[in-house]
């Protein structure tokens, strides 16, 4: 029909914007996570990014986690940001002091935090994609597998060791820019208690100078706490023992702790796959089983939320943002504790809004008091968000869920300027345009 002929062509020429944007964002060894505001590699937007490579180029892809595990730690920390030389992100490799960390490996300039472990589940998509392409794909997918699951293994023993040792059970992140949400009221409790010192560096932020509205971003109050934590990580020469010991800001993230087992779990299938080392994949399925059950844990026992735990303290935090619904990324949770998770994310306060103008959960629940429509992590909706619970739904094999997100996060990225968070009542982009892991995320809803 003349209907049904321009759908079509209204997803071709959006896929073919978003593969621009990827391509207009690749300096050659990596694609930056975007044009101006994030002119460098991130952690886990490479692995959202490297997802839409692979309907590109499968070379490609591969290639791309190859320049961020190139800068993997030798410990197998993977750090949060590779950065490209060029100086123009605050704060920059100088500020971050890591040239003198004993574990940063020769040759490449980083940041000295780590983000979200999304990286398997980003090779598993791309295995899979090529799969679907041809016999030639398939192999250089394969192979690249082969080559990469080890450091990936590293990568996920490095979580065990260093963030898995609270009694709660969840993976510890000391910086709130290791959740990937940096500015989420999640972390509220925790950053009050982090006091910035008189000796805090004078610095000055480039972020509000590169987005329209500087409303959008975080406050300066957040970004002294920010800055702080980089101090203090820094004068410890970044080594992971004594910073989960001595860090101010120390949270169980139930987030992570999902993505965590999810990944663990996908990388051990795997690892079967490939013919991996026994030992190490039921190494993979322990951490996974173990991080599974702190994440249902973590629920409240009335709203069945799930929560993250504020270590120095000693509180849970009850805060009504997207995180709460991690268990549903790994499972664990009994039949009925789940189905009332799916009910509420699925509800009124969250994707069945009245006001939304796409079903996918923002990342704070417009009902809730911490709500800001146009703020960064405290109400936008954010197309990764989506897609990784999408695909984590598909996994489940709660097929409708999956392909109704995959509708509605196409539904409001469909203006094509891939921004980098969405305002939920109208779909305005928000933050940085041209965001390369929206994009990504979007080539991979339509192809
Ligand atoms: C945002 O974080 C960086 C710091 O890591 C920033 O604000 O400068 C977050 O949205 C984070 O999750 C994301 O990986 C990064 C790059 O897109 O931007």
């Amino acid at each position: 029909t003349a209907a049904g002929n321009r759908t079509t062509h209204r997803a071709a020429s959006l896929a073919a914007r978003a593969a621009m944007v990827l391509r207009d964002n690749d300096t050659g060894t990596l694609v930056t996570a975007s044009p101006r505001l994030y002119p460098h590699m991130w952690s886990w937007d490479a692995a959202f990014i490297s997802i839409g490579l692979a309907h590109l180029d499968v070379g490609r892809a591969a290639a791309e986690l190859d320049t961020l595990l190139s800068a993997q730690w030798c410990d197998g920390m993977i750090p949060h940001i590779v950065f490209t030389g060029d100086d123009d992100y605050f704060p920059g490799p100088d500020r971050w002091g890591t040239d003198d960390a004993p574990q940063r490996p020769a040759g490449v300039r980083t940041s000295g935090i780590c983000q979200p472990p999304v990286h398997a589940i980003a090779l598993r998509r791309i295995v899979d994609t090529a799969r679907r392409t041809s016999g030639t794909d398939t192999r250089v997918a394969e192979d690249f597998a082969r080559r990469v699951w080890e450091p990936l293994h590293h990568w996920h023993r490095w979580i065990a060791r260093h963030r898995m040792s609270g009694d709660h059970g969840l993976v510890t992140i000391v910086h709130g820019w290791e959740s990937g949400m940096d500015n989420s009221p999640r972390w509220d409790v925790p950053y009050a208690g982090v006091r910035p010192g008189p000796d805090l560096p004078p610095y000055v932020r480039l972020d509000v100078l590169k987005v329209d509205d500087p409303g959008q971003r975080p406050s300066d109050d957040e970004y002294d706490r920010y800055l702080w934590l980089i101090e203090q990580m820094r004068r410890a020469d970044y080594n992971p023992d004594e910073i989960v010991e001595t860090s101010a800001f120390l949270v169980g993230d139930v987030f992570v702790t999902a993505v965590f087992a999810l990944a663990s779990e996908t990388l051990a299938d795997l690892g079967e796959e490939i013919g991996a080392p026994a030992t190490e994949i039921a190494e993979l399925r322990t951490w996974a089983e173990r991080t599974r059950a702190a994440a249902a844990r973590s629920c409240h026992p009335d709203t069945g939320m799930a929560r993250d735990f504020d270590v120095r303290t000693g509180t849970w935090l009850d805060t009504e943002s997207i995180a709460a619904f991690s268990p549903l990324l790994c499972g664990g949770l009994p039949a009925d504790t789940e189905q009332r998770l799916i009910d509420t994310l699925d509800g009124p306060s969250w994707s069945a809004h009245p006001d939304l103008l796409a079903a996918v959960p923002p990342s704070v629940s417009p009902r809730s008091e911490d709500f800001d429509p146009k703020l960064y992590w405290r109400g936008p909706q954010w197309p990764v968000v989506t897609w990784l619970f999408g695909w984590a739904f598909g996994r489940r094999g709660w097929e409708r869920h999956a392909s109704e997100f995959r509708a509605q996060g196409v539904h409001l990225a469909s203006d094509g300027s891939f921004g980098e968070y969405y305002e939920p009542f109208t779909a305005a982009p928000l933050g940085s345009a041209n965001q390369s892991w929206t994009a990504a995320v979007v080539l991979d809803w339509l192809c």
